[in-house]
């Protein structure tokens, strides 16, 4: 059985990689078994300097391969804002939509895209990163419960609703994220030596 820790904090971005992971014979080990991590400071200038600043940290801690994903919201309008600091953007998700509403006001363009970079980090180094988007447009008001961060306002292409308003199943097959783990599974699955490791 082959070990990863998945690097991150975001308990919503765990289960869907837990569901996406579901079929794999890859055991997905995460931060919560390893209480006293010291989080990394994601002080890099792009989604993929701080995937690959979040793997590197925990595959060196944790001493097992690991992986870490950088994500957030790029809006053509805002010239690609929140982009990397799309948790940074506000306190909470209902502070960050409120606010991106608030900036959108009045804005004919509302077109957006999530873009999501994994980062893989084995034997203390960054193997390789991969690249998934999906665009869309924000919606004028929250819809929906489900998911989380922007998924209420985010209207993925060729849908008629939110990504809050469509099932964990149904955004793990189109999302930004399930399109960066494909590539990357892609990737494991030729390589999987790189995940021999043991605990
Ligand atoms: P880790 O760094 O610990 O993984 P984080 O939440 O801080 O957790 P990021 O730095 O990658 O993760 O920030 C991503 C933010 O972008 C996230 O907090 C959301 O606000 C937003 N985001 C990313 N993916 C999203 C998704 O699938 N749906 C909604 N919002 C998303």
């Amino acid at each position: 059985m082959a070990y990863i820790v998945a690097a991150t904090g975001n308990k919503h971005k765990l289960e869907e990689y837990a569901q996406l992971l579901a079929d794999q014979n890859i055991q997905l080990k995460s931060l919560n078994d390893y209480p006293n991590y010291p989080e990394p400071e994601e002080n890099g200038s792009s989604f993929k300097e701080n995937a690959e600043i979040k793997a590197l940290a925990a595959c060196k801690y944790c001493d097992v391969p690991a992986f870490a994903d950088d994500s957030g919201l790029e809006v053509e309008a805002l010239d690609g804002r929140p982009g990397i600091h799309s948790s940074r953007y506000a306190a909470t998700d209902a502070e960050r939509i409120a606010k991106l509403l608030k900036e959108l006001e009045g804005k004919e363009n509302r077109r957006a895209r999530f873009v999501c970079v994994i980062a893989i980090a084995a034997n203390g180094e960054v193997i390789e990163t991969f690249e998934g988007e999906v665009t869309g447009t924000i919606l004028e008001a929250p819809r929906g419960e489900n998911g989380f961060g922007y998924d209420p306002v985010f209207q993925p292409d060729g849908f008629d609703k939110s990504f809050a308003e469509l099932t964990q199943e149904e955004k793990n097959r189109i999302s930004h994220r399930a399109n960066a783990y494909a590539k990357a599974l892609e990737f494991v699955e030729d390589e999987m030596s790189i995940l021999d490791d043991d605990f």
